[in-house]
């Protein structure tokens, strides 16, 4: 084989003997769309189908901005690679396909120096600011669901509009900017898993402004478009072995490519306040209303990675197709959906559940994928609220089965206290909330119901004879013998 050659712009050419690479001139591009939060997820999705777009001669072009200091590593990659990177799209038969995505045209920081960021935002050539900020980025008080106001970052941004730094101080500022001269409003587009993403933004994007401004939280209450959407594409974290992958079968050095699944799935509220790319045209859905298609994804996908994730973490299972290569973790998984989930979604318009549900176990057991239930693990204080937790009121409030999902709270329980799995190796338990968690979890063995009186994250299920009852059993046997599978078996 061939030596690896580096990816960047002028080896372009060399490397598309190898791999596909884009047949579109890029370099004097203008980004139309300004992404923040670059992850492994957006390079999948948003920028995968604008790459689509462009090989079909758009314009469109994304520019990148990192508001995390964790940025700063992509941003020195992609200073070396012209902004390209690979997407490596993984088939359950082992094919890989990979191919080197160039949509995004350039990338800013805005951790040390705001104001390019601002001015990107602001310039006349943006249409869209698109967001991929994760669950916690929004910044709600997750029991009253209103804005919170006690972080340090927005108190600062608030005196002193010209240091933004979380996205509501970058995204007011440059709305000002478009205000004072005459332009007009960027459409904020969410790609986060979030139930009404896009009115979550609103809403958390008005109670800043109203703060800071009055008259400009008016203006982006009547200008800004912010489109609800459905985001899917199962995109696991990137491994040395990728990487290794890359060069060794295809000859490419790119230090950070992405991997995922072959499905992709946008569905989205059809309201821009500028304009967007012809996005249809590369398979994305516009609808009036997405609120179903993002409760389905929600709370079939996204729970059932977190029931495998909690359940195989405790039980020692590395990844998700491991869960699902086990009998019990499948079927445990598919009578959660069918007994838990699926009652409360009702009739979804041009869906068929049950096909739904097919298909997602055989995504999750796509062997090739590898999809570490760490990652899904990960950040489980901001995710089980709204994939799983949400499902539990649901049931509660219609006398809906409850057991299922009560096990795995219980074993999150657990898993915060002891950060071990049933046989005693550490988890790396990786959450915002992780040492809250921790001693919250910790007093489970003098108050059985320690953990659930977290009022942020359970509402008021303490309050709730029939959860306590089933979740009390369930935690005093994991804590007697944490061999979950056991109790999964019982409780099918
Ligand atoms: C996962 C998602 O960790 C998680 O929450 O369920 O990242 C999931 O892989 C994507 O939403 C798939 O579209």
């Amino acid at each position: 084989m061939e030596n690896p050659i580096q990816l960047n712009q002028e080896n372009l050419a060399q490397i598309g003997s190898r791999i596909p690479v884009p047949n579109y001139n890029r370099t004097s591009d203008t980004a139309d769309i300004v992404h923040i939060g670059v992850g492994g997820f957006h390079r999948s999705h948003l920028a995968y189908y604008v790459n689509e777009l462009k090989k079909g001669g758009a314009a469109s072009a994304l520019c990148g901005i990192g508001l995390r200091e964790a940025d700063a590593n992509l941003h020195e990659i992609f200073k070396k690679q012209d902004h390209l990177y690979t997407l490596m799209v993984k088939h359950p038969d082992g094919k890989i396909e990979p191919e080197v995505i160039g949509s995004i045209v350039d990338f800013k920081m805005g951790t040390t120096n705001p104001e390019p960021v601002i001015a990107q935002m602001a310039h006349a050539d943006t249409k869209i600011v698109s967001l991929t900020i994760t669950e916690g980025g929004y910044n709600f008080n997750p029991t009253t669901g209103e804005f919170n106001f006690d972080n340090p970052d927005i108190q600062h941004e608030l005196q002193n509009p010209a240091e933004p730094k979380t996205v509501y101080g970058f995204l007011t500022e440059a709305l000002k900017r478009r205000r004072a001269t005459g332009l007009p409003a960027f459409t904020i587009l969410s790609c986060d898993n979030i139930e009404h993403n896009g009115d979550m933004a609103r809403k958390m994007l008005l109670a800043f402004a109203e703060v800071q401004d009055k008259g400009l939280a008016k203006w982006i209450a009547q200008e800004v478009c912010f489109p609800n959407s459905m985001v899917d594409r199962i995109t696991p974290v990137t491994t040395k072995s990728d990487i290794e992958t890359l060069a060794q079968n295809y000859s490419v050095q790119d230090a950070w490519p992405v991997t995922c699944e072959p499905f992709i799935q946008w569905v989205v509220e059809d309201k821009f306040s500028n304009g967007r790319p012809a996005f249809e045209l590369v398979g994305v859905q516009f609808v009036p209303d997405v609120g179903p298609y993002e409760k389905m994804k929600l709370r079939l996908l996204n729970a059932g990675h977190s029931v495998l994730g909690i359940l195989g973490a405790l039980h020692g299972h590395p990844t998700i197709n491991a869960c699902i290569e086990d009998q019990t973790f499948k079927t445990y998984l598919r009578a959660y959906l069918d007994q838990e989930a699926t009652p409360i979604l009702g009739n979804i318009e041009g869906i068929d559940l049950e096909d739904y549900k097919d298909s997602l176990l055989e995504r999750f057991a796509n062997p090739n994928i590898k999809d570490s239930v760490s990652r899904i693990c990960s950040e489980s204080s901001a995710k089980l609220p709204k994939f799983l937790i949400a499902t539990i009121h649901d049931n509660l409030a219609t006398g809906g089965s409850i057991k299922f999902a009560t096990l795995i709270i219980a074993a999150w329980c657990y898993y915060s206290d002891k950060g071990k799995d049933r046989l005693g190796h550490p988890i790396e338990i990786i959450d915002a909330m992780s040492t809250e968690l921790h001693q919250v979890a910790k007093q489970t063995t003098t108050d059985p119901l320690a953990f659930i009186r977290q009022e942020s994250l359970f509402g008021n299920l303490i309050k709730n004879e029939r959860f306590t009852k089933l979740y009390t059993e369930a935690v005093q046997k994991i804590y007697e013998d944490a061999n979950i599978k056991k109790y999964m078996e019982d409780i099918i």
